[in-house]
């Protein structure tokens, strides 16, 4: 028979230090059964019960929440962003629930080509905010992002430090499906980490497609984190970004860079005197930072808390978010009667013949959408449909 032995090896050091990563636990006295391993004494004799519970109540969703506990707002925030319908009907009336308890937060974008510095910011950002007092939530939005979450990896790295403080929750972006279905979830996300008491949400974007359009209505501050030394051309693209963007943040102002880093902040101060700012009544401005050096950190919170102060005294504050609101509903009706329409049997059906006949010249496009239209029963498509906010399952099954 094995013997166990409850002593270190030599090599361990008796306290814990920096060099020395792993610390070696003792091992279990008293177990008979070498075929078993060291599995926790107590939870053989079933005198403790593994902690998680399988299923929680809406009245366990919504306490818990509300009570700041992370391991029901994860779990929380899993129920959203499941495909299955039963969750979603469970997942929405306990956001209904939590409603009353959310909006209190500021909530801020970041968004920049990858590579830029935005996770590796939103380090040094959170851990600031939390050292003065503040929770922070840190969420992404990633269409692209995957099933496997290959990209959180990376992030819980970059994001070392704060994603092992109390004060801070660092959820990433719900998997693949549509933007519009990444955006519901995200929205909602946000949302429930507001009433588990997060002061703060700080919201990552890659620089692809419409997310960040989709980011920007969801945030009160949206920042487009550059680097130095982007070509003329490169910059035309992001034109476009620029025009959405309350702050123009110049990463990587450290060592050698920081030369560089004062050129590309007056080049962009240039290109925004031809910009509408994003936000009635705030001027956009580029500012320089560095993640690494921490440098332009704190003024960056200063510049937002300005931002902050300015809009909510004009009332744009307010507008702004009235109007998400109000958008929010309208893209979600745009999302559900286009899915309605188009994953429709009787009008896929119809669809191969249609388009030939407009090809051929046979009927105009006019002609064609009336046709179709006065195919389509929405009734019948409405009963058809599994779940109607999850077109993607409904492809899937
Ligand atoms: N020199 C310097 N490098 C930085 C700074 N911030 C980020 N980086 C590096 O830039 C790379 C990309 O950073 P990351 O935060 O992942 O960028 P993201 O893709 O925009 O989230 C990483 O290797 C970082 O270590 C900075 O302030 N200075
Ligand atoms: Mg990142």
């Amino acid at each position: 028979m094995a013997k166990y032995t409850t002593s270190k090896p030599s090599w361990v050091p008796d306290e814990p230090n920096e060099k020395f990563a792993c610390s070696v636990m003792g091992g279990i006295e008293g177990i008979k059964d070498t075929t078993v391993g060291n599995i926790n004494p107590n939870l053989l004799s079933g005198k403790t019960k593994p902690k998680r519970r399988l299923v929680l109540s809406e009245d366990d969703y919504v306490n818990g929440v509300l009570k700041g506990d992370r391991m029901t707002l994860s779990r929380a925030i899993t129920l959203i962003e499941s495909n299955n319908s039963k969750h979603f009907a469970k997942a929405q009336r306990v956001l209904q629930r939590l409603l009353p308890h959310t909006g209190k937060a500021l909530r801020i974008g970041i968004t920049g080509v990858p590579g830029a510095g935005k996770s590796t910011i939103i380090e040094a950002f959170g851990n600031m905010l939390c050292d003065a007092g503040h929770r922070v939530a840190v969420l992404s939005v990633d269409p692209t992002s995957s099933v496997t979450k290959g990209s959180i990896l990376g992030d819980k790295t970059r994001m070392g430090t704060l994603s092992r403080r109390q004060e801070a929750f660092i959820r990433p972006s719900p998997a693949g499906g549509t933007l519009g279905g990444v955006a519901r979830k995200s929205r909602e996300t946000m949302l429930m980490c507001e009433a588990a008491g997060y002061d703060i949400i700080l919201i990552e974007t890659v620089g692809v497609g419409q997310s960040e359009t989709t980011v920007r209505s969801m945030v009160d501050f949206f920042m487009l984190v550059v680097l130095t030394g982007a070509g003329d051309d490169l910059q035309g693209i992001k034109k476009g970004i620029m025009e959405l963007a309350d702050a123009i943040v110049i990463n990587k102002a450290d060592g050698d860079n920081l030369l560089k880093a004062k050129v590309a902040r007056a080049e962009y101060e240039r290109m925004i005197e031809y910009i509408r700012p994003a936000t009635e009544g705030w001027p956009t401005h580029a500012y320089m930072c560095s993640a690494y050096t921490k440098y332009g950190i704190p003024e960056l919170w200063k510049v937002i808390q300005a931002f902050k102060e300015m809009t909510t005294e004009s009332g744009v504050f307010n507008k702004r978010r009235n109007r998400q609101l109000l958008e929010w509903m309208y893209s979600m009706i745009d999302e559900h009667l286009h899915s309605l329409f188009f994953d429709d049997p009787v009008i896929t059906g119809r669809m191969p013949e249609v388009k030939d006949a407009v090809l051929n010249g046979i009927i105009s496009p006019t002609q064609a959408v009336k046709e179709l239209v006065n195919m389509f029963d929405v009734d019948m498509a409405a009963r058809r449909q599994v779940d109607i906010f999850h077109p993607e399952a409904e492809v899937k099954s």
